[in-house]
């Protein structure tokens, strides 16, 4: 009660605080992607096995999101959605093979970077913070979204040369877009490219910007398979110790299409790690590859609270979505139940935030734009899809559960309030069929609910907020797919 007391004077002072503030440009920005981390992470709870002592440390100082959600759950339609502002609904971005620079709808918008790039910012970035897509008129073939910042630093660093490396095989299974295989590479961490990524971050927070605030964004690309990292972080989970994800082999049962055939089955990076008796080792690499991310966003994060900047820079740390380990029968992303949906999200805004605090107001990763605007003191960017949420992050306690959106390909939708997790798989697949989970007695969402009568209401409450326009795909890449997707 006590504690409770102070957080909500803390909240009020700041409150106030922050309505007496001139808007000025006085925050900076730090921007960290990190790419295919679902809520393995200490602080966020979704593996108790995880070590990620860097990022726990920041949450420490900082506020974890912990009810955050993406609004697609495969790369290109989470970052195009966030960068730009707009659901994947109203651009027709839907896929990794849709270019933001390509779409009627999004072509001509000023996307997160360029908005403050435009307003006095001064902009910077390494890594992959926009999805990459083939570009012949591109730097090296490759558009990664350089063209939205001041400056772009392509980070090299080798995370080949195989001390070991294991790949679970059987014969007529593939392993899928993404090679589905890990191990210890040869190279030390400090060779590895997010190391480099985030060692360039590091080392221009000594630097001025000629008296202009900065937006410096930093991608870190593990945990995205394939799960090569050096040894050392696999050293830090011995494998006879994992204790290994629980699923339901009847998990997809009650899933259907609207023709009554099962909407799911297995998929083949779930049958190959099943068959070949692999769950561990699969879930060790990525668990390694957590540890590995965790490393380098350290040495960012350690860099900028001894910099001139630690009390003036705003921090946003965040996963572009959801990833599956055995869950549902899956490997991977996409698909729209909870362990893709759900990111991880750790926010710290100087003298706003109150440290250590644990969120539970639903908020979607489409807000950042939005929020970064409010709380720069910047225009509001009236194509914004989003809401701010700077008045939660004052006030983390506050009622803040409007159902939000996650989508998956043209017309598969997913809302939730926190409470329940509603699904429209109104794709061409499924047909209108729908989903709908509590998440009070079922928080793994076995138990599909949408056919019990006596969530009626429930379904028709969600509905409402169902996107009422489906934009049509916009056109696809017709260029070389990139290596890494
Ligand atoms: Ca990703
Ligand atoms: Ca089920």
């Amino acid at each position: 009660m006590k504690y409770l007391s102070s957080m909500f004077c803390v909240a009020l002072l700041v409150g106030v605080a922050l309505a007496e503030q001139p808007k000025t440009k006085e925050y900076n920005v730090l921007f960290i992607a990190i790419d295919d981390l679902n809520d393995w992470v200490g602080c966020l709870g979704g593996n108790q096995q995880a070590i990620t002592p860097n990022l726990d440390r920041f949450a420490e100082s900082g506020m974890v999101m912990n009810k955050a959600y993406c609004p697609g759950t495969v790369c290109g339609p989470s970052r195009s959605s966030l960068l730009t502002g707009k659901q994947s609904a109203n651009t027709g971005l839907y896929g990794n093979g849709n270019n933001l620079k390509h779409s009627e709808v999004t072509k001509e918008l000023e996307t997160l970077p360029e908005y403050f790039g435009n307003r006095g910012y001064h902009t910077l970035s390494t890594g992959k913070i926009f999805h990459k897509h083939g570009d012949p008129k591109a730097p090296d073939g490759m558009d990664q979204g350089q063209w939205a910042f001041h400056e772009f630093f392509d980070a090299k660093g080798g995370n080949q040369g195989m001390a070991w490396e294991e790949e679970p095989k059987v014969e007529g299974i593939k392993s899928g877009g993404s090679r589905f295989a890990w191990g210890a590479c040869n190279a030390p961490t400090e060779k590895t490219k997010d190391y480099a990524s985030s060692k360039w971050a590091a080392d221009q927070l000594d630097r001025d910007f000629d008296g202009k605030p900065f937006f410096m964004a930093l991608g870190i690309s593990k945990p995205h398979l394939p799960w090569f990292v050096p040894q050392e972080f696999f050293d830090m989970y011995p494998l006879d110790k994992i204790e290994q994800v629980k699923f339901r082999r009847d998990d997809l049962d009650d899933v259907l299409r609207a023709d009554g055939k099962p909407l799911y089955k297995p998929t083949d990076r779930f049958l190959l790690a099943d068959q070949t008796g692999m769950h561990k080792n699969a879930q060790r690499a990525y668990l390694a590859c957590v540890s590995y991310a965790d490393y380098c966003v350290g040495v960012v994060l350690d860099a900028l609270a001894k910099s001139k900047y630690a009390d003036n820079t705003i921090v946003m740390i965040w996963g572009d979505h959801g990833w599956y380990l055995s869950e549902k029968m899956h490997y991977g992303k996409t698909h729209l139940w909870e362990e893709s949906c759900r990111v991880p999200f750790i926010v710290k805004v100087p003298s706003v935030t109150p440290p250590g605090v644990k969120c539970e107001g639903i908020v979607n990763l489409l807000d950042m734009y939005p929020t970064l605007v409010d709380l720069c003191g910047l225009p509001p960017n009236k194509d914004n899809d989003g809401r701010s949420f700077a008045k939660l992050l004052a006030n983390p306690s506050m009622k803040w559960n409007e159902p939000t959106l996650t989508t998956y390909q043209y017309k598969n939708h997913s809302l939730t309030d926190g409470r329940y997790r509603y699904i429209w798989n109104g794709g061409k697949k499924g047909g209108g069929s729908e989903e709908l989970y509590d998440h009070e007695i079922d928080p793994q969402e076995y138990t599909n609910l949408a056919s019990n009568p006596e969530y009626k209401d429930v379904i028709k409450r969600f509905k409402k907020y169902l996107p009422e326009h489906n934009e049509p795909e916009s056109p696809r890449n017709v260029h070389p797919k990139p290596k890494q997707r």
